[in-house]
């Protein structure tokens, strides 16, 4: 990653430009493998930190609530038109702020409270805005869930989703996940919501770069109505999200009727004014940036590449004895249950490999017996490494030593190990520009 120069910040506030100054580095030498991260352009970054933070554009391009949006309007256009030809969406909404919000205006412009959202457990896989206890919106909505058939196969149980669809009528069904990796079948889950009347929403957040480089299949290939993504994982934009949709963009005066054909504008107003002010500029110009990168034909070889980077790690880690729930990867990202196979907790795993060098985070696996601070698995993954320009050979380096750290449990190995990462960081900087 290019070192940036801060001057100015380091003259006006040194405290803040050591800890900025000591990220970079831990960044730049450590190795990246949490498979929500990425490393962006300074294309990326420079719009992030443009004059853009300073402005106010509540409404839409040709419809502020403020003055002085001749750039603006012309940023969010570009934003916009750039997603629609990515993903073959009719309309994109590139102002929420995160997943969470997409999230939660996608299920407002759709639903009343009180109705039903069928989705993915998170133990088997799901996002905690799929229906988790603890967030508002599982105080707003009710949520039904389905599952794995097995978790050592990791296929989605479609009859049980099926069943449960028919009895309970969800008005939305959500197919996506943040920890779950194999492939979902879109056309069945589509079928499903046609059979009941439901809207077929994806929340594809961790393969969005994947599907905007034709390594992961898209559901509105297959009859999809919503998809919701964050723009920082596999994308490789600045965090933030957006809502892409089917149906007939418009700009009535009043709420549109529910209706399919309606979902853009009832997710135009769902997000503005229904959940958020202002959208932030200079991130939406960042999305812009990294939108026409994901545009550029060299997309299509890094996200296979990170695929392949995966599989390669996968089957490292099975070959030295860890179930790895799902069975391998058909994606960018690897769930392993290191308790059960290594007898290492995923909390204990997560430190000794932070202490080697190489950043994953602990995760719960499906039927897991420790609690989630604690849980029996890690979760780890190739975007951010592949971006540095890893391939096969570099992915089966790390996964052994990763493995070799795992299964010595001595910090001493751990810092051994450390010094061999670094080199190998250093012998792959994160290139300035993509394009
Ligand atoms: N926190 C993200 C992840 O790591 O998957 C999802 O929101």
């Amino acid at each position: 990653m290019a070192a940036m120069e801060y001057p100015h910040l380091q003259n006006e506030d040194t405290d803040l430009y050591d800890l900025i100054e000591g990220e970079e580095k831990r960044q730049r030498e450590g190795l990246e493998l949490i498979p929500s991260e990425n490393y962006v352009s300074v294309a990326v970054r420079e719009a992030m930190a443009s004059a853009l933070t300073n402005k106010y554009s509540e409404g839409y391009p040709g419809k502020r609530y403020y003055g002085g949006q001749e750039f603006t309007d012309q940023i969010e256009l570009f934003a916009i038109e750039r997603a629609k030809k990515i993903f073959g969406a009719d309309h994109a909404n590139v102002q929420p702020l995160g997943g969470a919000s997409a999230n939660i205006a996608a299920y407002f412009a759709w639903l009343e409270p009180g109705d039903t959202i069928l989705g993915m457990d998170l133990a088997h896989g799901g996002h905690l805005t799929h229906g988790s206890p603890v967030t508002y919106m599982a105080k707003l909505f009710k949520f039904v869930r389905y599952g794995m058939k097995d978790p050592d196969t990791g296929e989605i149980d479609y009859d049980e989703m099926r069943e449960i669809a028919l009895k309970e009528r969800p008005k939305i069904i959500l197919g996506g996940f943040s920890g779950y990796s194999r492939s979902i079948d879109w056309a069945k889950i589509s079928a499903i919501a046609q059979e009941v009347g439901a809207v077929a929403m994806a929340d594809v957040a961790h393969i969005a770069g994947l599907i905007a480089g034709g390594a992961a299949e898209n559901p509105f290939d297959h009859g999809f109505q919503i998809m919701t993504t964050t723009t920082h994982k596999t994308l490789r934009g600045p965090r933030g999200a957006m809502i892409l949709s089917k149906g007939t963009v418009s700009t009535p005066l009043r709420a549109p009727e529910k209706t399919i054909d309606n979902l853009p504008t009832l997710i135009d107003r769902s997000v503005f004014p229904g959940f958020q002010g202002g959208p932030h500029m200079h991130q939406i110009a960042a999305k812009a940036v990294a939108f026409k990168e994901a545009l550029d034909p060299s997309f299509k070889t890094y996200a296979h590449q990170v695929v392949a980077n995966a599989k390669v790690m996968a089957e490292v880690f099975q070959e030295g004895g860890v179930r790895l729930i799902g069975g391998g990867t058909d994606n960018h990202l690897i769930l392993a249950d290191v308790f059960g196979s290594l007898g290492i907790s995923g909390g204990e795993a997560e430190t000794l490999l932070d202490t080697a060098g190489m950043t994953l985070n602990k995760n719960s696996i499906a039927n897991d017996t420790r609690k989630p601070f604690d849980p029996s698995g890690i979760r780890f993954g190739t975007p951010a490494m592949t971006t540095r320009g890893f391939k096969e050979a570099e992915a089966k380096e790390v996964a052994t030593i990763m493995l070799d750290v795992l299964k010595n449990r001595d910090e001493a190995n751990a810092l051994k190990a450390k010094g061999k990462i670094k080199e190998l960081a250093e012998a792959h900087p994160v290139p300035e520009s993509f394009i």
